[in-house]
């Protein structure tokens, strides 16, 4: 039985991820992070109620900016694949918190191929969360494996330090290493404050009469939109290749923030423009206008593409929004 570890494993990806390789017969680990109240929410229908395993998963406490934790939790499970998915993700914040997203992005990342280097584990291969944000306003587009990085907040700083790094390690020690170079990706199980959720969840609440207003930022940023259960399968086709490589994962489109507002609130027969203000305080100091990715290297080495639309994860989202707000979807024409 193949053996998998995943850093993020509570995330939105870590999640699905988790389920995928279980699917696939995989005895999955995962490192999660000690919190005041459970952080794990989106994979405890995988766990023995109240207890940190299930049948085919097993939670370790761990923190990746942790080296000797890393290093012996690589030794003890002797993972095949490591799935390193832990980051503070959201870039606003790393504008606020720009040495703490630094020392998980960026040296956690470093730390965990330390811990696998050190091992001597040749067989061990490594999948690294790389994003689209590298590119930042470098102004080509669409964006593929050879467009130069431009990073342009911490976060994204963090991620090309790590990019390079795995690199390095594929080239300099011959490690089966990957960057999934992954597009905005979204789902039910996306955290509260991204963009797409932000709107479904308050347009739910809307609804529900529990909220009046939605506060948004910049309505004309563009963003390429795939759904995270998609490209968590990317990350494991990656994993599965002869050789170690650098592969865009996207749809191929953009939509502004706009055009999900309209999609979102169109599904309910609402106008957005009724209930959103624009609150200057949620403008970044710097903001990309737009990323549009070209998976044409992943669709032809092993045969990845997009298979979820925006408007179906769009009213994917808006149901479990509406559910989570005892909102019944079936009064509304979805
Ligand atoms: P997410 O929902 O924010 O999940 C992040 C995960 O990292 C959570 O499990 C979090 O644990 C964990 N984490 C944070 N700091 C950690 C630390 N110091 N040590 C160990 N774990 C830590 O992010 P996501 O959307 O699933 O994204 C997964 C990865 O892909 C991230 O690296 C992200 O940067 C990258 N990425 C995401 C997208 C996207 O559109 N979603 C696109 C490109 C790349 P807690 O639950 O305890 O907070
Ligand atoms: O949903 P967002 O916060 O995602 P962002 O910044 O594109 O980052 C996400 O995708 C990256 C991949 O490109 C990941 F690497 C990263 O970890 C994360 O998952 O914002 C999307 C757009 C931005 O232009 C933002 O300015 O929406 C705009 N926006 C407008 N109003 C808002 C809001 N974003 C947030 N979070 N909250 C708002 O109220």
């Amino acid at each position: 039985m193949k053996k998998a570890l995943i850093s993020g494993i509570s995330g939105q990806d870590g999640s699905y991820l988790a389920e995928l390789l279980i699917s696939k017969g995989y005895e999955v680990h995962g490192i999660v992070r000690r919190a005041s109240v459970s952080n794990t929410r989106r994979i405890d229908h995988l766990l023995h109620p109240g207890e940190m395993r299930g049948e085919f998963l097993q939670l370790h406490f761990g923190d990746v900016t942790d080296s000797s934790r890393l290093a012996a939790l690589i030794d003890q499970i002797e993972p095949n694949e490591v799935y390193n998915l832990a980051a503070q993700s959201h870039v606003q914040i790393s504008f606020h918190e720009p040495v703490h997203t630094s020392e998980v992005v960026a040296l956690g990342a470093l730390k965990m191929l330390e811990a696998v280097r050190n091992a001597g584990a040749g067989h061990t291969r490594f999948y690294q969360a790389t994003t689209s944000e590298v590119y930042g306003n470098v102004n080509i587009s669409p964006q593929d494996e050879k467009t130069p990085f431009h990073p342009d907040n911490p976060y994204a700083c963090g991620k090309v330090f790590a990019f390079h790094q795995v690199r390095l390690y594929r080239e300099a020690y011959g490690l089966h290493a990957s960057n999934g170079i992954l597009f905005n990706h979204e789902s039910p199980r996306r955290g509260h404050n991204f963009v797409t959720r932000k709107i479904t969840r308050g347009l739910a609440r809307i609804v529900a009469g529990r909220q009046d207003k939605l506060l948004l930022g910049n309505l004309d940023a563009r963003r390429d939109w795939g759904h995270a259960k998609d490209y968590v399968e990317a990350m494991w086709m990656m994993l599965q290749q002869a050789s170690g490589g650098d592969y865009v994962i996207a749809t191929g489109k953009s939509h502004s923030v706009r055009d999900f507002l309209d999609t979102s609130f169109g599904l309910l027969g609402l106008d957005w423009s009724d209930h959103v203000d624009i609150d200057p305080k949620l403008l970044r100091p710097i903001d990309v206008n737009e990323f549009i990715g070209d998976f044409s290297k992943a669709r032809q080495a092993f045969g990845w593409e997009p298979k979820i639309s925006l408007q179906d994860l769009a009213r994917e989202m808006v149901m479990t929004d509406l559910l989570h707000e005892d909102v019944d979807p079936a009064q509304f024409d979805l």
